[in-house]
């Protein structure tokens, strides 16, 4: 993923009209957008195809499968014009790799640790763990918690230089200097951007605090 801003805008939006404005008017400080489930299943999965348009885009589908339904769902995001697509780290090494084969040109992200409070009870034990397997596989990068600054410094020491993206900042309570100065390369911010009155401007501001650091 091109790193400019540094920032990602989470578009969980569910209007899509609403979210196509926010999208256009805060493209200008996002190195891409990132879409899920509540966006796609209020719009129709054609908003994938309407979005690259504006950003590269990142299908965070989540996807916890078996390796021949996760080759279907990739290749699927990748045909509608994803630039790259989230893909949880903890079903192993063959749907991994079969996430990587299947996206081609695509960049897949392998989730570790999540960001929320539940994310500390199972997927921070092996988070490590998921990250050395991901570099096997192939994966571009990972998703690590801006909740737990911490932990983004831990991941960032076995990712090499692999990209981290970091979840958390704003309405979850992280920061987005924190999870830079972690280690992080992206923030990935959703809310506190496009829940905000003037999203174009909480997108500078995330992107101010983060040149700022630079
Ligand atoms: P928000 O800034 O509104 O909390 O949104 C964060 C976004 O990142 C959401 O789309 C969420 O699904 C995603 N995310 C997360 O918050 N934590 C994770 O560990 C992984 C995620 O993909």
């Amino acid at each position: 993923m091109k790193r400019e801003t540094g920032l990602i805008l989470a578009l969980d939006e569910t209007d899509a009209a609403k979210a196509l404005r926010i999208a256009d008017s805060a493209s200008a400080y996002v190195d891409a957008i990132k879409i899920n489930w509540p966006l796609v299943l209020s719009a129709g999965p054609e908003m994938i195809t309407r979005l690259a348009e504006i950003s590269d885009v990142i299908c965070d589908f989540k996807v916890a499968d078996i390796p021949n339904t996760v080759r279907l769902i990739v290749e699927g995001a990748a045909a509608r014009g994803a630039s790259a697509v989230i893909v949880h780290a903890f079903t192993g090494e063959d749907s991994l790799t079969e996430a990587v084969r299947a996206a081609g040109k695509a960049d897949i992200y392998a989730v570790t640790e999540m960001s929320h409070p539940g994310g500390a009870a199972f997927t921070a034990l092996h988070a490590e763990e998921m990250v050395r397997m991901g570099k096997r596989c192939g994966v571009s990068g990972f998703v690590a918690p801006a909740t737990r600054p911490g932990r983004i410094a831990e991941i960032r020491k076995i990712a090499g230089d692999l990209e981290i993206m970091s979840p958390g900042v704003g309405a979850q309570g992280g920061s987005a200097g924190a999870a830079i100065s972690a280690g992080a390369d992206h923030v990935i911010v959703g809310r506190s951007i496009y829940g905000s009155e003037d999203p174009a401007a909480a997108a500078k501001a995330v992107c101010d605090e983060i040149k700022s650091l630079l």
